[in-house]
């Protein structure tokens, strides 16, 4: 069996490389990526870097990485025409809702127009899964004085920022390509995920780095949003379960009922680090804000047996004591070009 997963360099998909490999010792897995600002050669370092303390031989003979844009057409059909894969997993994404309000092109090309190609070279030498990772964000938002609303796989696509509503056109193509040419297609839509490799633009890693740097730690608006937080393992099993037994043409949402708001959070990680919480400071909100995202899970449970197993408590911990362990991984991802992005969205911005 060769899978060929893209954006295996970035946070989900090096996890989800990571637990396949360790979890079918059969499977040859082969990863694209373009490697942007958030594709890091270091993060799978234990199936690259002989060097390395965590290199897992058995693994590594298991792995290719190939650096490619998932948008270069000429150089996607000619990996499938080497590779022939069986199946294929979508993760390789523009994923950060602050840079899409910036500069949204780049998620179009890449989320959208990726997609058809990744798909074009599907259909042309033949697969038996692609499976697109799609987000709940495609749902938009629920309000916080209706904390008996969820998100079913039947709740209409209704997004918010470029991001989201890229993430959206990309997957109506996924079903297009199922209906019109037959595709064995499925798309998971999941909540927040949180844990080890995440980029440190996002909320939590972000907030981890900033209080071991005692830096501020810029909350937007009053921190009332609520997310929906899932621990990557949790999210690696559910695509390994609904490529191998999902139904064809389907969509799985995929979450924990973990929901927290943004200040409970921060409030939390900086008791975890013994940082105080003056290091919190309110700052303008972000553009078209999603308030609250909440997944109802019943499907995948009811189909596919999927429950998430890391409860948030120990997930945190688990994730606060990665990034101790792994300062280097995190440092030198913040000492580069992150610098510049960090002071234009955070150096201007008014607080409250
Ligand atoms: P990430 O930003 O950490 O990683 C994205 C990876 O894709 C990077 O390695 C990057 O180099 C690569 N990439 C970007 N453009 C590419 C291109 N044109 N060609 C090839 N590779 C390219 O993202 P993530 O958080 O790991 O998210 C992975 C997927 O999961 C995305 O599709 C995202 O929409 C989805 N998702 C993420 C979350 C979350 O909480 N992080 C939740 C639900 C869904
Ligand atoms: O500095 C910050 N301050 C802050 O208050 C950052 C970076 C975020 N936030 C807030 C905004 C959100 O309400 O925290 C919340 C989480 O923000 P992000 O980590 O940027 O995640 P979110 O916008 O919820 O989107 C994430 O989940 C769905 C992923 O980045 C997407 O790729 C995924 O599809």
């Amino acid at each position: 069996m060769t899978i060929i997963v893209t954006g295996g360099a970035g946070f989900i998909g090096s996890n989800f490389i990571f637990h396949m490999l360790e979890k079918h010792p059969d499977y040859r897995i082969v990863c694209i990526d373009k490697l942007t600002y958030a594709g890091n050669l270091s993060t799978l370092a234990c199936v690259l870097d002989k060097n390395s303390k965590d290199y897992k031989p058995d693994w590594a003979e298991r792995f290719r990485f190939v650096k490619l844009d998932i948008c270069d057409r000429e150089g996607v059909f000619k990996l499938f025409e080497e590779e022939k894969p069986d199946i294929v997993i979508n993760f390789a994404a523009e994923s950060h809702v602050d840079r899409s309000i910036e500069d949204p092109g780049v998620f179009l090309q890449t989320n959208i127009i990726g997609t058809s190609v990744l798909m074009d070279a599907c259909r042309k030498y033949g697969v038996e899964r692609y499976h697109q990772v799609s987000t709940d964000e495609v749902y938009g938002d629920l309000p916080l004085d209706r904390p008996d609303l969820f998100f079913t796989e039947d709740t209409p696509i209704h997004t918010s920022s470029p991001y989201s509503s890229s993430k959206a056109g990309a997957d109506l193509l996924v079903m297009a390509y199922n209906r019109t040419y037959g595709l064995p297609v499925t798309i998971s839509r999941c909540s927040n995920n949180y844990g080890p490799y995440h980029f440190p633009e996002k909320l939590i890693p972000l907030m981890i780095a900033n209080c071991l740097n005692d830096k501020p730690l810029p909350v937007y608006g009053e921190g009332l949003n609520v997310r929906d937080w899932l621990y990557v393992e949790d999210h690696c099993r559910a695509i390994d379960l609904i490529v191998h037994k999902g139904r064809v043409g389907e969509v799985y949402n995929v979450g924990g009922h973990n929901e927290m708001r943004n200040i409970d959070i921060v409030k939390l990680i900086c008791k975890e680090l013994g940082k105080p919480e003056s290091l919190i400071t309110h700052v303008t909100d972000r553009k078209g804000h999603d308030m609250r995202y909440a997944i109802d899970p019943t499907k995948i449970h009811n189909e596919l047996g999927w429950l998430p197993e890391t409860k948030f408590a120990d997930g945190i911990k688990k994730t606060i004591g990665w990034y101790l362990d792994n300062r280097s991984w995190w440092e030198e991802i913040i000492s580069g070009e992150y610098q510049k992005y960090y002071d234009k969205m955070y150096g201007s911005r008014g607080t409250l």
